[in-house]
């Protein structure tokens, strides 16, 4: 896996990298979309994965589309959780789906964080076919685990506020 480009893992063990230990109190949700299964198995086993090392035991919570994420989230936001990861898979095709469900996913997400104080991670996958969403999703071969990475940024601003 290449780490072009990527900032280096900031949580190992229950601490981030400067020495703050995660409350094990700390209550993350992760809300995941259901379309393109084995793309979303990746993802959301990433940010299980950074939740786990950070020491902490993450709700999963699903919905059908990511045009879903952003309600999801803004209803686990206003039930205490100090961090939402939110992980989706958008594939371009021959509608103006991709983008009508793109853009009211991103605008919806970036709503809930900056009007609730509660750190949204951005794990949506916007590609062009399956097989660049495959490279990102966190499994065997990917080049990226964007899954990972969400959850990573979400719980590391959530401690930094
Ligand atoms: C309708 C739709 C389409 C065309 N494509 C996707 C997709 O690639 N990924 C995804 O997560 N959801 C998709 N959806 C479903 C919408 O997100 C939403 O669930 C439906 O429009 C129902 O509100």
């Amino acid at each position: 896996m290449s780490n072009a480009g990527r900032a280096a893992s900031r949580i190992s063990r229950g601490t981030l990298d400067d020495g703050t230990v995660i409350p094990r109190r700390m209550r993350v949700a992760i809300v995941a979309a259901s379309w393109h299964e084995e793309v979303m198995d990746g993802l959301i086993a990433g940010a299980q994965r950074v939740c786990v090392e950070a020491g902490l035991d993450p709700e999963l919570v699903r919905v059908p589309g990511s045009f879903e994420l952003s309600v999801a989230a803004a209803v686990l936001a206003s039930r205490k959780y100090q961090a939402i990861v939110a992980l989706g898979v958008v594939i371009r095709g021959g509608t103006p789906h991709f983008d009508y469900v793109c853009q009211a996913a991103t605008n919806g997400l970036t709503e809930v964080s900056v009007h609730t104080g509660v750190p949204v991670g951005f794990g949506l996958l916007t590609c062009d076919d399956e097989k660049q969403a495959l490279d990102r999703a966190g499994l065997p071969g990917s080049s990226e685990d964007k899954g990972a990475e969400a959850a990573e940024a979400a719980i590391v601003t959530a401690l930094t506020l």
